[in-house]
């Protein structure tokens, strides 16, 4: 069992609402590592990389284009140097833009990796294709080398990880310009509607088999902004008709059958501002716990006696 090593990117400049910057506060708040520490794990907070102030809105294809990209820059270096300590990297956002510094991380060390992107968005543009120029909406574009090409080598040149290695689960809310190049890339994508017609077992087992067949590990992205906006309602941009409450649990729970495939796992888009009493944070803390194989939903003591 690895060691689990936390860092927190306080970002927000990649998002069109502020606040998201606070996410990893709310989530340590909310008693990760004594949470993590009672299931058996070792625990490292390495605290916050650094982000600067948004000082540079003036790119109107992507704001803060400046300060996202150094930020990104050293989150790379940082998560590539807790694999290298094989410790597992458990990183707490901040607005989804930081993936594309993790996976930058990651990749460095698995160049074969795969990635499971659990969201509303599919965050699939490029500068070009991008309604809003956030940068939040573009990470799976860029660690897949479409965009932006300053982005796209951040921490070693090229693309990071081929697209045919990367499902996203739980999408409903996807811009046209993302469609064709999703559909372009050969990206496996589980939508809302999927899920209703097949359930989310059949849909984590169809993934998790492909994901496991093409590629070396896996890292997991999740977007709090999957789940829908009742249970987590501290995000900036909530879609309703999102993943049920158990069926986010379950999606976790069922990753973490997997072991040592999973190798990194990174929680975004908590939004303290816009948040009821922490909730959405909390449910962060219990969603990680699940990705790291606790059944909530069980006799668990009983469990604990044989
Ligand atoms: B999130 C949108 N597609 O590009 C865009 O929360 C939303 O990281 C992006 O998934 C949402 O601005 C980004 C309209
Ligand atoms: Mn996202
Ligand atoms: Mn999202
Ligand atoms: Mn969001």
């Amino acid at each position: 069992m690895k060691n689990v090593t936390i860092l927190g990117v306080p970002m927000d400049l990649g998002a069109g609402k502020r606040g998201v910057d606070m996410g990893p506060s709310a989530i340590r708040l909310a008693s990760l590592v004594k949470r993590l520490q009672s299931m058996g794990k070792i625990v490292e907070d390495r605290g916050n990389i650094h982000v600067p102030v948004g000082l540079n809105r003036d790119n109107e294809a992507m704001k803060y284009r400046e300060e996202v990209l150094t930020a990104c820059r050293s989150l790379a270096e940082e998560v590539y140097k807790i694999y290298q300590e094989d410790s597992f990297p458990l990183i707490l956002g901040g607005d989804h833009s930081i993936a594309m510094g993790s996976i930058a991380g990651l990749a460095r060390k698995e160049p074969e990796m795969g990635v499971i992107w659990i969201d509303a968005h599919a965050d699939f543009n490029s500068n070009t294709t991008s309604p809003s120029g956030n940068i939040h909406g573009m990470p799976l574009a860029v660690s897949c080398g479409i965009g932006d090409p300053e982005f796209v080598d951040i921490g070693t040149p090229g693309r990071k990880i081929d697209p045919k290695r990367v499902v996203v689960v739980g999408a409903r809310d996807i811009d046209m310009g993302e469609v064709v190049l999703l559909r372009q890339h050969g990206v496996k994508v589980y939508t809302m509607e999927e899920v209703d017609l097949y359930g989310i077992q059949h849909i984590m087992q169809e993934a998790m088999q492909y994901l496991e067949k093409n590629c070396s590990c896996l890292h997991v992205s999740f977007d709090m902004d999957a789940i829908d906006p009742s249970e987590a309602p501290g995000t900036g941009t909530p879609v309703r008709g999102g993943l049920t409450y158990r069926e986010a649990h379950f999606i976790m729970k069922y990753i973490s059958t997997y072991g040592n495939f999973v190798t990194s796992l990174e929680v975004v888009e908590v939004n303290p501002i816009l948040d009821i009493q922490n909730k959405t944070a909390e449910l962060a803390v219990e969603l990680i716990e699940s990705a790291f194989g606790k059944r909530i939903m069980y006799y668990s003591d009983i469990d604990e006696l044989d």
